[in-house]
């Protein structure tokens, strides 16, 4: 809004030209976000508090756990809010990947908070089940793949990174590429929102990276020079990238170890989802196992462990899944772990960027 209000008037103030730029909007929208969950959070913790909206902890996990129990939870209903207010306020509203972006950051939010609102309020022990969740998740990004693919400057083409010609034209099939896409981030992440930060520093560094990626990708001479893909309108989402990892920064004040708030599933499955949705919307899908490689190691330890346990009749390969669950056993204190996965997904952050010119 801050945006529509302003840029309007840059005819007789001229120096309002400045909201015009993506480059201004991504910091003060990604500030704004940032200031909201840093302002916000003490009040929000405290009402957590006073609702009683505490950690439920199994017994069976690393005993370390045990004493997180009742530390208040749901916190991502700071963060969508966080990012729906900085996104009203500085992003462009006409813009229709701004709109997916909300309708996922929303709908998935939507779903993690009836999981927890049904455990952490009404105080069932279940939630909803893993395969209402599942159905729901697949259901939106459906949606959202059907509506990128009508939409008339959204190329069906597969970037492959480090290969700059091949360039595989998917069709209708990206609509499933889209629900993978999507899908697999959102439980990607839930499945690493296990240990303070954990997921939340992740998401920062993600979201940083795709903001140079949307940035390139909606810009017509930059994508050419750099050989990406070219998606006019894409730009926009920088300031969505900035928004994110604002917000994602903002919480982590609170999120950091010890942790005085987790995110609950509202938060954790929509962020990912978020994840998902900028790599399919910047034409970089696959580059996401690299940008997003800690929340995909994460995934894979859950497939290998669950898989290798099933197959053996109760053996297996880690301590326990997620991963980080097993570097806990092995003795490394919760910080050690945290910070190790952070400096992972920084150095695959690096290297994703690295295609942009190897290639
Ligand atoms: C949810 N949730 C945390 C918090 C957070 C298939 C199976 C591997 C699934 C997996 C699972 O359910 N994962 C997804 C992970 C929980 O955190 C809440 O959940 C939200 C995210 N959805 O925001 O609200 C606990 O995580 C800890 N936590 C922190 N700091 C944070 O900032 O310390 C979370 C955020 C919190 C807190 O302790 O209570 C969770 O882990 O439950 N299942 C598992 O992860 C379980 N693994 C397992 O059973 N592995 C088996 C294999 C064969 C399936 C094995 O390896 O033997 C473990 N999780 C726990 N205990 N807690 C095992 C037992």
């Amino acid at each position: 809004m801050i945006y529509h209000l302003l840029y309007p008037l840059h005819t007789s103030i001229s120096y309002l030209n400045v909201f015009k730029y993506i480059t201004f909007r991504t910091i003060y929208a990604s500030l704004t976000a940032f200031l909201i969950c840093i302002v916000l959070g003490p009040l929000f913790i405290r009402k957590l508090k006073q609702l009683q909206i505490g950690q439920y902890v199994r017994s069976e996990g690393p005993e370390s756990h045990l004493d997180k129990a009742g530390t208040p939870t749901m916190g991502g209903v700071m963060i969508l809010f966080s990012i729906v207010v900085s996104t009203l306020l500085w992003a462009d509203l006409t813009n229709f990947y701004i709109w997916i972006m909300l309708l996922v950051t929303l709908s998935y939010g939507g779903i993690g908070f009836i999981d927890d609102y049904l455990m952490q309020i009404k105080k069932q022990s279940t939630g909803l089940s893993a395969t209402r969740k599942f159905i729901y998740q697949i259901i939106i990004a459906f949606i959202v793949g059907y509506l990128l693919y009508k939409h008339n400057t959204f190329s069906t083409y597969l970037a492959i990174p480090f290969f700059k010609n091949f360039l595989p034209d998917l069709g209708i099939g990206y609509i499933f590429l889209t629900v993978f896409v999507i899908v697999g981030a959102s439980n990607g992440v839930n499945l690493t929102d296990g240990l303070d930060g954990l997921a939340t520093g992740p998401i920062v560094i993600a979201a940083v990276t795709y903001m140079g990626f949307a940035y390139v990708a909606g810009h017509i001479k930059l994508s050419d020079y750099l050989q990406i893909i070219y998606t006019p309108g894409c730009g926009e989402l920088t300031v969505f990238c900035g928004i994110l990892a604002g917000a994602a920064l903002g919480f982590l004040w609170f999120n950091s170890y010890p942790a005085q708030v987790f995110m609950g599933d509202v938060g954790s499955l929509s962020l990912g989802g978020m994840i998902g949705t900028i790599a399919v919307i910047t034409k970089q899908e696959l580059l996401l196992i690299l940008v997003g490689g800690l929340f995909v190691i994460e995934t894979l330890s859950v497939i290998f462990q669950v898989g290798f346990f099933k197959m053996t009749n109760g053996k297996r390969i880690f301590k326990m899944a997620p991963i980080h669950h097993h570097f806990e056993l092995k003795g490394w204190p919760e910080s050690k772990v945290i910070v190790r996965f952070w400096i992972i997904a920084i150095v695959l952050a690096l290297l994703s960027l690295s295609t942009l010119k190897l290639r």
